[in-house]
């Protein structure tokens, strides 16, 4: 999250910096280091197959390449391993997402028109046939990202979704990660971390063929990985470090904004947190509090040079000044902490979600209880693209079907373009039509 100098400068209204970031936004770019490391590693598996993927979970994971396999039942009963109030969270997570995903779905609706008679036009939604999913089981395992990839992808009627998820340091897979997959309706899960386990998926060394779609979060290398398969496959989003971004005025508590701020901060040393507010003194209240909140929280490592490095506080004159400010930052989470909370709500065009009210906290959405998808574009990505959700596993696949009748007004307008064109043979295929019409 970075403002764009043209932008700031064109600003009618003024605003100024409390904190500003000490280090530049996380730039979109992957460090070219882990790109090389990622396309060689591509290069080799692809040429190599699976002894390859091997020897890299050997390797970088000190894997077995007998631990690669969870048999049906451990899935299933990974339940069963968990405390009863984790499993009924998980259960609600799961559940709440798949039922927004089917109000979507809902929207998305097969359709044909007849623009003149005889010529009829039309868009079936169909699911992309099968899905790789990443569940990412690092310094935290994000239990709800199985709700948000395995789950949607199977709400759209995605056939076939298999899911990697990294070994553990003991061995094994994650059980609130294989119970969250569980639910979310997933087909097969292989215990396979980073690079080797998307490689595996795109080249179809895992299953009898390739996945025809990457999806899921994960460090820099599964970033990278996926990024250099789009094209051979889909892709979700380019994710990068999480972020979000509060904009409050003088009704909001400073206490709640500071607690929401380090919410995410928390992902990684890198991850931006952003207040625009139009009230100075809430501005200096949360600076106080969020240094007040990092003094007793356990991840305060994390979060406390995330806040020195990617940290700001803005305070906006007014709140067109603040809303354009939020709008060029076009932050991945988006909370809305003021009076006016309808007004933003109708201006502002560029988050990846948006919370609204101090009751709307982005870890409900985070961790599936809101239903919303949580995989989101970051690093401004929310300037021209949308989040994860259950279209983007749906192809709107045109079809048209012409008759006789529709015939000579298409086929005369196509003779002409191609001859201007000097295309020959599309032309021929439009007047060999015209010739039989009249016939
Ligand atoms: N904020 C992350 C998702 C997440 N956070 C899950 C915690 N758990 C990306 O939206
Ligand atoms: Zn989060």
């Amino acid at each position: 999250m970075r403002h764009t100098p043209a932008v700031l400068s064109a600003l009618s209204g003024s605003y100024s910096f409390v904190k500003s970031p000490a280090v530049d936004a996380p730039a979109a770019q992957t460090d070219p280091r882990v790109a090389e490391t990622v396309s060689s590693m591509l290069i080799d598996i692809e040429r190599r197959g699976m002894d390859a993927v091997l020897e890299y979970a050997e390797r970088l994971d000190h894997q077995g390449p007998d631990e690669l396999e969870l048999s049906a039942e451990r899935v299933a009963s990974s339940g069963d391993r968990l405390p009863a109030d984790l499993r009924a969270a998980i259960e609600l997570g799961s559940s709440r997402t798949r039922a927004f995903a089917a109000a979507t779905r809902e929207h998305l609706v097969d359709f044909r028109t007849e623009p003149v008679p005889g010529l009829v036009t039309g868009v079936r939604y169909v699911p992309v046939g099968r899905v790789g999913a990443y569940l990412p089981a690092g310094r935290f395992p994000l239990t709800a990202s199985a709700f948000m990839t395995v789950g949607v992808a199977k709400v759209a009627g995605v056939p076939t979704v298999l899911a990697c998820t990294p070994p553990q340091p003991g061995g094994g897979a994650n059980d609130a990660v294989l119970y969250a997959a569980h639910c979310s309706g997933v087909d097969r899960i292989v215990v396979l971390g980073g690079v080797q386990a998307l490689a595996a998926m795109a080249f179809g060394l895992l299953d009898d063929a390739p996945v025809d779609m990457l999806v899921g979060a994960g460090n820099a290398y599964v970033a990278e990985a996926k990024r250099q398969l789009f094209g051979r496959v889909a892709i979700d989003l380019p994710a990068g470090p999480s972020e979000v971004a509060v904009l409050a005025d003088g009704t909001a508590d400073p206490v709640i904004v500071a607690a929401d701020l380090l919410g995410q901060a928390e992902h990684g040393p890198n991850s931006p947190a952003a207040l625009v507010t139009t009230d100075r003194g809430l501005a200096d209240r949360v600076d106080e509090e969020v240094e007040r909140q990092l003094s007793t929280l356990a991840t305060a490592e994390i979060a406390g040079a995330a806040w020195r490095d990617f940290g700001s506080i803005t305070v906006a004159d007014d709140r067109e000044t603040a809303a354009a400010l939020m709008d060029d930052l076009a932050p991945e989470h988006l909370e809305i902490i003021t009076a006016d909370d309808d007004w933003y709500f109708e201006r502002l065009r560029n988050y990846g979600s948006l919370f609204l009210g101090p009751w709307s906290t982005v870890a409900y959405s985070d961790k599936g209880m809101a239903g919303t998808n949580h995989t989101l574009p970051t690093a401004g990505g929310a300037k021209h693209s949308a989040g994860l959700s259950v279209g983007r596993f749906l192809k709107p696949l045109t079809y048209q079907r012409i008759t006789r009748e529709a015939t000579p007004e298409l086929a005369e307008a196509v003779d002409v373009i191609s001859a201007s064109e000097g295309m020959a043979a599309h032309r021929a295929t439009a007047t060999l039509r015209l010739e039989r019409y009249r016939a």
